[in-house]
């Protein structure tokens, strides 16, 4: 999934077209023919099942059905099916002059983008006005059309950030239902990754760097999909030499790349307990205790710690 992720698609959508009013007659004289269907509109809906614009399969136009010419005996034909794009929550609408049009936040959401054509009148419309309207129909009208550019911001409770390594997937897969990939190579996550616990949705980020606010490394795309979160668990590998100098390299890091995230309540996280002896826990803990009061310190193989982790994310949203 990760080298699919799709978090910003451009399209041009086009409703449908009315189907063609008929010309028809009874008996070669009496005008029968039926109106167009009206074109398929095109819909909108916000989907929780949906992880990134993927879903969308397309190539750059999307167009629903035309409406169904009428028919004889004044059958009006058929309307063209409806388009619904089902989209990952939040995806943010915007026409090409960057107006934002629809913000789909809720699954189930769903909101008419673009309505399709009016089908046009047959000939049985225009019967009583005269003997030159006998032949008359009119064409369906096309349907509404617009540029838009689709843009993914993904929703969550809690971010975890820190350097590559720093244990954030493994940390994430011990506490939710996700399977975020984990290897002891840097960028093993190279986009967003959400898990789910008990109700809240915790993020899981690439690894930062310094300089990733100027590009280096994984770079700073991963931003617009850290709005929503209402915390920031700071992860650093207890086995770390300077957790004092790391802890501040990241926040550093953070302030250059958005203030915003920078601002967001923190608590700092000591991972890989197993790694170390109990009395350089301690150690570690209270120099962690120092830089952010509310440190903790956790191993995934820690069952109690992780209790203890979850607990504080529940006890802080
Ligand atoms: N011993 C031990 N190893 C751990 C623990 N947590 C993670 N690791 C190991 O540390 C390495 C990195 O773990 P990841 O979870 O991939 O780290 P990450 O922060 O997501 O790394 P990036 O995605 O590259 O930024 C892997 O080899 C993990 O198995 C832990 O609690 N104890
Ligand atoms: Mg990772």
């Amino acid at each position: 999934m990760d080298l699919k992720f799709k978090d910003k698609i451009k399209l041009k959508l086009i409703a449908g077209k009315g189907g063609h009013g008929a010309i028809a007659f009874y008996k070669g004289r009496s005008p029968t023919g039926g109106m167009g269907g009206n074109g398929g509109n095109i819909y909108i809906e916000g989907s929780a099942l949906t992880y990134d614009l993927n879903s969308i399969n397309i190539d750059f136009t999307i167009k629903a059905e035309n409406g169904i010419p009428g028919g004889d005996k004044n059958l009006t034909g058929r309307n063209g099916k409806d388009t619904v794009l089902l989209v990952p929550l939040t995806t943010n609408i915007y026409d090409y002059a960057g107006n934002l049009i629809f913000s789909l936040n809720k699954d189930g959401q769903k909101e008419l983008l673009l309505k399709g054509g009016q089908g046009g009148l047959g000939n049985w419309f225009y019967r009583t006005k005269g003997l030159d309207n006998l032949h008359r129909s009119d064409e369906g009208k096309d349907g509404e059309s617009l540029e838009t550019m689709f843009e993914l911001e993904l929703y969550s409770d809690v971010l975890l950030i820190g350097f590559p390594n720093a244990g954030k997937s493994s940390l994430l897969n011990a506490i939710t239902n996700a399977q975020s990939k984990v290897a002891s190579y840097a960028f093993t996550t190279l986009n967003p990754q959400l898990g789910r616990m008990d109700g809240h949705t915790i993020m899981d980020l690439p690894g930062l760097i310094e300089g990733t606010f100027e590009g280096k490394g994984l770079g700073t795309s991963f931003v617009k999909h850290t709005r929503s979160a209402k915390m920031i668990m700071h992860l650093i590998s207890a086995d770390t030499e300077d957790v004092a100098g790391e802890y501040k390299k990241i926040r550093e890091e953070l302030k250059n790349i958005d203030e915003d995230l920078f601002n967001k309540p923190e608590v700092l996280v000591l991972t890989k307990t197993d790694l170390i002896n109990a009395s350089n826990i301690q150690e570690k803990l209270e120099i962690a205790k120092q830089l952010n009061k509310e440190a903790l310190a956790v191993s995934v193989y820690d069952l109690d710690a992780l209790e203890a982790i979850k607990n504080y994310i529940k006890k802080e949203l």
